[in-house]
């Protein structure tokens, strides 16, 4: 007979025994059903970093099906790094609500100004999304997009297996048609890249970003943020590379807020006056 001790955890430990090819059905079928259900969605966020996961929380909360396409095997882009690899970021009002929304530990350490654990603030705004319905799918990278002409007109994006990629092998992707792309990609603006190099027609530069300002660069990156041209979206840092604006370092408001903003300008794209009002 099992004692039940005071603060222990009670759970039997026979473990149930499983064959292997259960579970190899079970990942197949329950992958394809949700394959199904990607290749046509409302919104791709490319990149799971700070911009991209709050972009993909409040549009999955809108009621939009949306997916994020994460080339590594983990989420939270730059944030893991904190600043220099300390494990802390700093946030500036009014980011701080969106952080409170997503239940991360805040420390105020004066008005206006909060730091919180790279880990708490991965883990959480990851999880919010995922909560709220957006799929994240780690390990796929976003290597072209899907175009229609007359008016030009993003539709979709072209994904392959990461590891693919890094093996060099020649194997074709698949496409995803998608409402709204959301370039999230971070510092080098992968998503636009690919447009302004095979879509001249679109007039996209990429001339880089500029050197650091944080305050300036905070500001102008959440002011950037847009609809570059019909379904082609743009948050975070690929905001800078666009538009040459300076880098801020490891002060991540600008991130938040610029995902927020952007998730309002998807849902208001394909929702119209009907959707969720973000702030
Ligand atoms: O770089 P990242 O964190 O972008 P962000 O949301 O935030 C920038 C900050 O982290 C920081 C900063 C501000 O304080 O300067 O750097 O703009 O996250 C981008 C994510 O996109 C993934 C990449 O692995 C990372 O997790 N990514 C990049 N290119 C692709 C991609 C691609 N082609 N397909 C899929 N994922």
């Amino acid at each position: 007979m099992e004692m039940k001790k005071k603060g222990m955890i009670h759970m039997s430990m026979k473990i149930r025994e499983i064959d292997e090819h259960v579970i190899t059905r079970a990942i197949i079928q329950k992958a394809m059903e949700d394959w199904m259900n990607i290749a046509e969605t409302d919104v791709v966020v490319v990149g799971a970093g700070p911009s991209g996961l709050t972009a993909a929380m409040y549009m999955a909360k809108a009621g939009l099906k949306t997916v994020v396409f994460e080339r590594r095997l983990s989420f939270g882009g730059g944030i893991g790094g904190g600043g220099m690899q300390l494990h802390k970021i700093v946030v500036e009002s009014p980011a701080d609500r969106i952080l409170k929304e997503a239940g991360c530990k805040l420390e105020q350490l004066e008005e206006g100004l909060f730091i919180v654990d790279a880990a708490d603030l991965m883990a959480k705004l990851a999880s919010k999304a995922i909560d709220a319905g957006a799929k994240i799918i780690l390990g796929v990278t976003v290597d072209d997009l899907i175009y229609r002409e007359e008016p030009p007109k993003i539709v979709g994006v072209v994904v392959q297996w990461t590891s693919v990629i890094m093996a060099g092998l020649h194997v074709d992707p698949l496409g995803v048609k998608a409402k709204a792309v959301v370039d999230c990609t971070g510092h080098d603006a992968e998503v636009l890249s690919v447009a302004s190099r095979k879509i001249p027609e679109l007039n996209i530069a990429i001339r880089g970003e500029k050197s650091m300002w944080s305050s300036h660069a905070e500001r102008l990156t959440v002011e950037g943020t847009r609809e570059v041209c019909p379904g082609l979206f743009v948050a975070g840092m690929a905001v800078a590379a666009i538009d040459q604006t300076p880098r801020m370092g490891p002060i991540f408001g600008g991130m938040l807020l610029s995902g927020a903003k952007v998730a309002q300008l998807v849902i208001n794209s394909i929702l119209g006056d009907k959707g969720l009002k973000v702030t």
